[in-house]
């Protein structure tokens, strides 16, 4: 699955900052002790310290906090409209999400067929037709260059065109073209193709 700190990461890359990494949750553990709900009350991934020792949680919050410090205007407009434009996405990713979610669970549960994951993607073809209709027109996002935006969105853009080719999905020529895009760029590259696509899409394999 992409995690929201896939995308953490990829703002780092694009910004071109240097960090130090720490793993934690999972098989590291860590998420419930009090120093790190200190930090992060929900007590999960990711967290970031600031330079001024500052603890930042929630991912969008975490993208907004670095492009706002570090990033260009295009990465997050100055301008209030611009910017709600570009926040407006960033909210609305939720649902994509949650729709390549449901996708995704379609043809890996252990009762998968094609043609259910194929039902699967009919259902969710509204919110899925929302972002193709907007990727048809421009190239990102928020227009001709990326934005935090596409932070936001770009990790489930991949997971969604990484799903069985059987299912169909080159039919959204504005997502796919967008996906391509971002593959292009090294830091997506480095922090989210190269990790999502090591995990298994098989139809019935969850
Ligand atoms: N809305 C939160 C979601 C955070 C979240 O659900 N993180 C997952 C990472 S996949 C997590 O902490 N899972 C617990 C774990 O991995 O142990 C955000 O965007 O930061």
């Amino acid at each position: 699955m992409p995690r929201p700190d896939d995308r953490v990461m990829w703002t780092l890359g694009e910004l071109g900052l240097a960090y130090d990494r720490i793993d934690v949750g999972g098989p590291f553990g860590g998420l419930d002790d009090g120093s790190y709900r200190a930090m992060n009350p929900p007590g999960r991934i990711p967290t970031l310290i600031a330079p001024s020792g500052a603890a930042l949680w929630e991912s969008k919050a975490i993208i907004r906090y670095l492009a706002s410090a570090h990033g260009s205007e295009e990465l997050y407009p100055r301008d209030l409209v611009l910017r709600a434009h570009a926040e407006a996405w960033m909210d609305w990713a939720d649902a994509f999400a949650s729709a390549v979610g449901r996708i995704r669970a379609a043809y890996r549960s252990a009762e998968a067929s094609l043609e259910g994951a194929r039902l699967a993607c009919d259902r969710e073809a509204g919110i899925l037709g929302v972002l193709e209709a907007r990727l048809l027109s421009a190239p990102y996002l928020t227009g001709s260059v990326l934005s935090v935006a596409d932070l936001a969105m770009g990790v489930w853009g991949h997971r969604l065109m990484r799903c069985p080719i059987e299912l169909g999905l080159t039919r959204f020529a504005g997502i796919e073209s967008w996906w391509r895009r971002l593959c292009e760029r090294p830091a997506f590259r480095e922090h989210v193709s190269s990790v999502v696509s090591a995990r298994p899409q098989h139809i019935g394999t969850p």
